[in-house]
């Protein structure tokens, strides 16, 4: 069967790229599968995409917040009945298990009934004036064109986090998917405009960071900038915004500590650990990569995880009873690879894994084991780094104030938890573990998105995305003074 070519969406046309070039998008669980074949845009491709926003941009932000929201709801049920087939889609270009590609395709509905309901808030304030009759409040306003840089493991739930609050609040926008997995936010694209969004207000372009990417952050016209991935292209993307002055909302790395205390519920720790470490396939910036053991349970603890993990079931995500998919691509398991081989010369030991599937069912695949390290001190690499796979590090430590210290002695500062039963241990650590998130008795995945998402230290640049945190990135504010004395009234000085 002859793949399916895909084009970008621009003033609400379907166009190839400018140079003609494309990219394939192959399933990572049977690379012999083309999902589908899209355009390799560049920079006349952005240029065209954030005219057409600039211009689309003039009608949307007059448009009551209340109507956008309205279109955000439809979005919503639409995405409610197509839920199973994007789901579908989205476990083929992406590989994770279908259970959770249709989590993805949720966490974009509740996005969206989330932010539905925003539109009849953007609240502001209003405030006493220091004079006499005169009023003054405080209004959020529209950006303008923002640009927005998604990641391939949501590809739906993070586009939506960025779209949904940018569009509610009268922004247009330019997004380019990540190449991995253009496909699912090209359908929660198209369900917006099946929705009745206005073309232009939002124009997706697909293609490769450098020739795609750069020039939407550099472009004059785009006011604002948002970026999920990798810290290292974070850093070069905040700088280029940097120097245009540009908002720019940067959501990267982590290196996730579970902690688990003497006291814990060690069966609830262990289905913690799991879901936590190897849900995604490790690929969350939220994912358990250190689990931190305290020495009492540590051996317990660690036999159960190990006999738990032997039984997980690897393979492609669509066939029921699969609890683990692949890896996106060749890059990241090379990467588990390399830091499985890193770890070992730095002094852990190898429990369980290590090594990419290559037997008949994982032969077309980018499949690796789930895989366990203990021995793990907090100054090796493999404790300090993000690998974005399915290896996690177990450490050891004696009380609860070294746990701590182990947990925050990283960069990164996304997520944490802690089990136990101690409610004291439970309100210390939530006041003293740097990180935006930190779960009780839960891993260190599962966000919902009615609350700021964001992290601490190299995570992230002070940002959140969800909720209200979204809100204060995709407006900004205006404040207005209403004199209605008739006089000249001079503040500070009447
Ligand atoms: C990510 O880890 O890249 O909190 C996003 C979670 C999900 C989103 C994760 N709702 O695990």
């Amino acid at each position: 069967m002859a793949a399916k070519h895909y084009k970008n969406l621009i003033g609400g046309k379907w166009l190839a790229a400018g140079s003609r070039k494309t990219f394939e998008n192959r399933n990572p669980a049977d690379t012999s599968d083309i999902v589908g074949v899209f355009p390799a845009s560049g920079k006349s491709d952005v240029d065209a995409a954030v005219a057409a926003a600039k211009e689309a941009f003039k009608i949307w932000r007059l448009v009551p917040a209340p109507k956008r929201a309205e279109i955000l709801y439809r979005t919503g049920e639409l995405l409610a009945q197509r839920k199973e087939q994007y789901a579908q889609e989205m476990t083929r270009e992406m590989g994770k298990v279908l259970e959770e590609t249709r989590g993805d395709v949720q966490e974009a509905i509740d996005t969206a009934y989330y932010m539905a309901g925003e539109g009849r808030r953007l609240f502001g304030q209003t405030t006493p004036s220091e004079l006499p009759n005169k009023f003054a409040m405080s209004v959020r306003m529209p950006v303008g064109v923002c640009a927005m840089i998604a990641p391939w493991n949501f590809p739906m739930a993070i586009p939506s986090w960025k779209l949904f609050p940018a569009l509610v609040a009268g922004n247009t926008c330019v997004i380019k998917p990540a190449e991995d997995t253009p496909l699912s936010t090209l359908n929660l694209v198209q369900t917006l405009m099946d929705a009745g969004l206005p073309k232009g207000v939002v124009n997706i372009v697909f293609g490769y960071g450098p020739d795609a990417g750069a020039p939407m952050v550099e472009h004059p016209d785009v006011r604002a900038v948002s970026f999920t991935g990798s810290s290292e292209v974070g850093r070069i993307v905040g700088q280029v915004a940097a120097s245009h002055f540009k908002p720019c909302s940067l959501e990267m790395g982590g290196k996730n500590a579970m902690i688990v205390m003497e006291d814990a519920n060690l069966d609830l720790a262990v289905e913690g650990a799991l879901w936590g470490a190897f849900g995604t396939t490790g690929q969350r910036c939220t994912a358990t990569s250190r689990i931190l053991l305290h020495k009492k349970i540590a051996r317990t603890f660690t036999e159960r995880l190990v006999e738990r993990d032997s039984k997980l079931r690897v393979g492609n995500g669509l066939p029921k009873g699969i609890q683990m998919g692949p890896q996106i691509n060749p890059q990241q398991v090379e990467t588990s690879a390399r830091y499985v081989e890193i770890a070992l010369a730095e002094g852990a030991t190898l429990l369980t894994g290590g090594k990419r599937l290559r037997g008949k069912a994982h032969a077309n695949g980018y499949f690796f084991a789930p895989t366990i390290l203990a021995d793990v001190k907090p100054a090796m690499r493999i404790a300090q780094e993000e690998v974005f796979g399915p290896v996690v590090s177990l450490l050891q430590f004696s009380n609860f104030d070294e746990a701590v210290e182990i947990a925050n002695g990283i960069s990164y500062g996304l997520s944490t938890s802690i089990y136990t039963r101690d409610v004291n241990k439970a309100y210390t650590a939530m006041r003293d573990l740097e990180a935006g998130i930190t779960y009780v008795n839960a891993p260190t995945i599962g966000a919902e998105v009615h609350l700021p998402f964001g992290g601490v230290k190299q995570t992230g640049n002070g940002h959140r995305e969800g909720g209200t945190g979204a809100m204060d990135f995709y407006t900004t504010w205006k404040s207005v003074y209403v004199d209605y004395s008739d006089r000249l009234q001079r503040a500070q000085i009447d």
